[in-house]
């Protein structure tokens, strides 16, 4: 497969399926003979950027370092997919202004599931946590989410499987030429 270098840039909750619909895509992307590379909080927050934690000021310095990163593997011609919860619109179109070069090399991708489906999903616990006041900041609890006004690709997770979604992500990479 010959494609170029783009940013896929998921946002979403906690919970709502970034991590795991950004692998589950990568999967599909490596069958297809694409070369990707995906980052998350499992490999930045915990290197990278592992002197941020969540007020606001952390969250902008976290996004800012990925869209430079996802900048550099974009100049490599990799594609490169991104799961964070990304709150704050602006730093969504700073990340995207700083990996554009030419028009389309970043993708915004609205991972839509509904505070409370995300909240039952609870699988680390975490929201259980921050009802009960131990963790301070937590999106949708006690920090904003801003969800996207025109994201190139809206995936609905409490309403599709995970293999839908990723089924919608591939039929827009390959109706606008991306793979
Ligand atoms: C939101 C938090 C918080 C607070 C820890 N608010 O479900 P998770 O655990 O694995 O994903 C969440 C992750 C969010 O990190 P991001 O780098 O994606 O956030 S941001 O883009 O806003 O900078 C959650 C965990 O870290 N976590 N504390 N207060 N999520």
């Amino acid at each position: 497969n010959r494609h170029k270098g783009f940013t896929i840039w998921f946002t979403g909750l906690s919970g709502s399926g970034k991590s795991t619909l950004s692998v589950a895509l990568e999967e599909s992307l490596h069958r297809m003979g694409c070369r990707t590379y995906r980052l998350d909080g499992d490999n930045v927050r915990s290197g990278l950027n592992r002197d941020l934690a969540f007020r606001p000021e952390d969250r902008i310095e976290n996004i800012r370092r990925i869209g430079e990163v996802a900048k550099l593997f974009r100049d490599a011609g990799i594609i490169n997919l991104t799961a964070f919860i990304s709150p704050y619109r602006q730093d969504r179109e700073m990340a995207r202004m700083l990996s554009e070069r030419g028009a389309n090399d970043f993708l915004e991708v609205f991972v839509d599931a509904p505070l409370d489906v995300c909240e039952d999903r609870d699988p680390k616990g975490l929201y259980k946590k921050a009802r009960a006041g131990s963790i301070p900041n937590f999106t949708g609890i006690s920090a904003p989410y801003e969800a996207p006004e025109n994201p190139e690709i809206h995936v609905k997770t409490g309403e599709c499987s995970i293999a839908e979604c990723v089924d919608q992500l591939i039929a827009y990479l390959v109706e606008h030429d991306y793979i």
